[in-house]
């Protein structure tokens, strides 16, 4: 079993496409519209510095639609680590603009020379030119330009304004990512459909068209039992509008191998406060400060958890950021409302825009005009039309846009010491289109001057929709054009810089729109949704999605932002809602009110669900721990641990936290799966198949978290009679700025058992206990699952001595060849190694 797991791991093919700033539009399909006539190879060696190849290509003949083609081209390819290799092809005459990568956070592997043996080969083919990218340890073909047989052209296009590139892909392709994309199909990429990137605010409800991120990323699983090597004439186009071809490829071979490999080059996740694992109640429309505090009161009354309390724009005066609404929210009863939920542990978050109101009384405004920090249109301020009226954007690429942002926050964070910032229509998003004009008696709101049909799907169309003119220019005169799908994630750095200088604590920002690199910045949530069972479902593929792109902090509103959900939607959606990384109830102004309190049926629901989050919170937070050190997603499509279990490639309806299972009726992959509210109800596949699974409603005690006890649960299969198991538990003090093993900063507890002979063996690897001993850490309870019925014997030692005062324990018969075995009243330190 073992051995033919590994074989099919290794036949996973896995890489990734190009970080490119600019709109790009994908598609799976099964021809190719030749828009150029490809290149020719003119020369080709070793590159100047030695460490890769560089060459020179020729247009074979230049075509007039979408322009002139690129007369000549040079490229270069270089591994850049063991695993990485890099493409990269522009102009041979003409500086492009590219991506400014002093923006991406210095990487791990960015500097590292490589180390043979390097995984991927890259070979060309001169005229027509094409390359392909194999993986030495497996011969697979990952990527491959070249023309197939019959067909005069390749895809390569080279235009100023219009870039295309297609590579073949094996028949029944599985790939995964492309977003950010609201997919009703499922996470599996699908022939036909486009992908299209260019940050937009278009809400969450919009299928199949580009939304608020951009992630020009995909993975590609394969498995021997496919036709590797069977081109079927299905190929992958990408089409891009500007800048410069730069691929990356990783060599993998597991999807787990792939997220590390790249979140090692784009920035690892952040590093997450405890909290912020926590329940998150959020509205638009929290009218005043009493409101506030009467949804906080009654999350308590009703006994369901509440971490961290959210204010969208209402708080503001006039919709403009950093203020407060002097008499609906003042000052004195906004901080006394602090003081009391702090001290109770708990978080409080508002919104900014980005828009600033042009308002020369308005402190913000007047210190951005005198740091000129706004975008430009014409030499003057850009003007737009959000929330507040008019407004002009900050430019996050600007230096002193930067700086004036840190100290906007600074100064925000003195009049209201709030725990995270939630930056929002960061598209950017934009009332109109075009250069809008100041409001008139006549006309209060203009609402732009060139209305266009957003057709952007599939195809070239408006790119300055509803946002910033393509025209108008960042800092250094970049085009708007080039840097558009920067702006959100442009304005995360600035955010987090400005985060980061506050008291020394783990920032938390939640962004709308992303892009490469986010995830190293903040968490994301899906945007508007609506409150259908549709809605419900397709959470879970994005969520997924944000996981793959190295943005693993992510959730989607529950219960559906607009316009009102029903009760039992609610009921499921606080269900499946509860383990979502991220996990808030938010909703829209118009809707009525839908805090988890309100139906008597979703309190008990969700004081179920998520009680066990709460018991899970240890787990989650050391899942975060994983993420932000090897790029590994919270949740995770079934395929990231079961890849050989080709029934849930397409499979967007589950999903794992971390190793581990949730699910309904669905798929059950090889093994024993134990129900986490009830460890006596569990199931068992011996290849996978589905099952229907009951979904009653249970209790479950709501557990603070840290401020009980851990339990460990050890789980074996059903009536196995050798088995392996392991985990680990990472724990540190939760705010501050570093997630790292550190001496007396943090420990992480491995976990071993061994089942044989009718004898369990439990036993924990302790890395830098001082830290858990030091908070008193403590495992009060062992269960162990699946064990056979033989002898009752039982002893612990702790640091080699035995422990004599051994509380009893509870024998339960899950079947006549299985038991549970609780033993509680325990007192180990989760800082000492131990043995069971
Ligand atoms: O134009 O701040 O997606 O979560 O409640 C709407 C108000 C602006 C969009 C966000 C939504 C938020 C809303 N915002």
């Amino acid at each position: 079993m073992s051995l033919s797991l590994s074989l099919l791991r290794s036949h996973l093919g896995a890489w990734v496409l190009s970080l490119l700033i600019l709109a790009s539009w994908f598609g799976v399909s099964g021809s190719t519209q030749k828009i150029g006539r490809g290149y020719r190879l003119v020369a080709i060696g070793r590159s100047p510095g030695g460490e890769g190849l560089a060459g020179v290509l020729q247009v074979k003949q230049s075509t007039g639609k979408y322009g002139p083609d690129i007369r000549q081209l040079k490229f270069f390819v270089r591994h850049e680590t063991e695993d990485r290799l890099r493409v990269y092809i522009t102009d041979d005459d003409q500086e492009r603009w590219e991506v400014p990568y002093d923006l991406l956070p210095e990487s791990e592997s960015r500097r590292r020379s490589p180390h043979p043996p390097l995984k991927l080969v890259f070979t060309y083919k001169a005229d027509p030119f094409g390359f392909t990218v194999k993986r030495k340890s497996d011969g697979q073909i990952l990527f491959d330009t070249n023309a197939g047989a019959g067909d005069p052209y390749n895809s390569l296009v080279f235009k100023d304004q219009y870039l295309e590139i297609s590579t073949r892909l094996p028949g029944g392709a599985a790939i995964y990512g492309l977003g950010e994309n609201t997919q009703p199909g499922g996470i599996r990429l699908r022939p036909n459909d486009p992908y299209t990137l260019y940050t937009t605010d278009i809400s969450a409800i919009n299928l199949n068209m580009d939304l608020y991120g951009s992630h020009p990323f995909y993975m590609d699983l394969r498995n021997v039992n496919g036709e590797p090597f069977a081109m079927a004439g299905t190929s992958l186009t990408y089409k891009a509008i500007g800048g410069v071809l730069d691929f990356y490829f990783f060599s993998g071979p597991t999807p787990l191998g792939v997220v590390d490999q790249y979140t090692s080059l784009i920035g690892r996740p952040a590093p997450m406060p405890y909290w912020a694992f926590g329940f998150h109640q959020c509205r638009w429309g929290y009218q005043n400060i009493s409101v506030v505090e009467s949804v906080v009161e009654a999350y308590q009354k009703a006994r369901i958890p509440l971490d961290v309390i959210w204010n969208d724009d209402d708080h503001m005066d006039a919709a403009k950021d950093f203020t407060l609404d002097p008499v609906n929210y003042p000052r004195a009863k906004l901080l006394a409302f602090l003081e009391k939920i702090h001290a109770q542990g708990m978080k409080y978050i508002v919104l900014i825009d980005p828009g600033i109101a042009v308002n020369e009384s308005y402190g913000v405004f007047v210190r951005g005009m005198a740091a000129d920090v706004f975008i430009k249109y014409g030499g003057k301020p850009y003007l737009a039309q959000v929330w507040p009226g008019p407004v002009y954007f900050p430019d996050f690429l600007s230096p002193s846009g930067v700086s004036w942002w840190v100290d906007e926050i600074d100064r925000f964070h003195e009049l209201v010491p709030v725990d995270g910032l939630w930056i929002d229509m960061n598209e950017v998003s934009n009332f109109c289109t075009g250069q809008c004009e100041m409001p008139t008696a006549a006309h209060p709101c203009p609402m732009g001057r060139a209305p266009v049909q957003d057709q952007r799907v599939g195809e070239p169309g408006p790119a300055g929709f509803k946002t910033i003119a393509t025209s108008a220019t960042h800092y250094g005169g970049v085009l708007e054009y080039n840097a558009h799908s920067l702006y959100g994630f442009s304005q995360a750095v600035a955010t987090r810089r400005a985060l980061q200088g506050l008291q020394g604590k783990r920032p938390f920002i939640l962004t709308r729109s992303t892009f490469v690199g986010s995830g190293a910045l903040a968490a994301h949530w899906t945007g508007d949704n609506k409150g259908t069972w549709e809605d419900l479902r397709y959470s879970i593929s994005t969520m997924l999605n944000f996981g793959i792109f190295g943005m693993p902090m992510v959730g989607s509103d529950i219960c559906g932002f607009y316009p009102a959900p029903t009760e039992e939607l609610c009921n499921r959606w606080i269900e499946l809602g509860a383990f979502y990384p991220f996990s808030r109830d938010h909703s829209n102004l118009h809707s009525p009110r839908q805090e988890l309190y309100l139906w008597d049926s979703v309190a008990a629901s969700a004081r179920n669900a998520l009680g066990l989050r709460y018991r899970l919170l240890p787990y989650l937070y050391t899942l975060s721990y994983e993420a932000h050190t090897t790029g590994a997603p919270i949740a995770r499509p079934l395929f990231f641990s079961f890849p050989n279990f080709t029934e849930a490639y397409g499979l967007s309806t589950q999903f794992l936290l971390g190793r581990g299972g949730d699910g309904r009726q669905g798929a059950v992959p090889p093994g024993t799966w134990y129900n986490l509210f009830d460890l006596r109800k569990a199931v068992s596949a011996e290849d996978g198949q589905y099952v229907t699974l009951d979904a009653p409603l249970n209790e479950i005690n709501v557990h603070e978290a840290r401020a009980t006890p851990f339990t460990l649960v050890v789980a074996f299969p059903l009536g196995a009679a050798v088995g392996e198991a392991s985990g680990g538990v990472f724990v540190d003090d939760d705010e501050r700025p570093e997630m790292k093993l550190e001496d007396g900063q943090s420990t992480y507890a491995t976990f071993y058992a061994t089942l044989q002979n009718g004898t369990v063996r439990v036993w924990s690897d302790v890395a830098h206990g001082s830290f858990a001993l030091q908070q008193e850490l403590i495992i009060e309870k062992v269960t162990l699952v699946g064990v056979s019925g033989a002898g009752r014997g039982l002893s612990i030692e702790v640091d080699g001595e035995a422990l004599s005062d051994l509380a009893g324990a509870r024998f339960l018969e899950l079947n006549p060849r299985s038991l549970m075995v609780e033993i509680g009243g325990l007192a180990l330190p989760l800082g000492k190694n131990f043995s069971l």
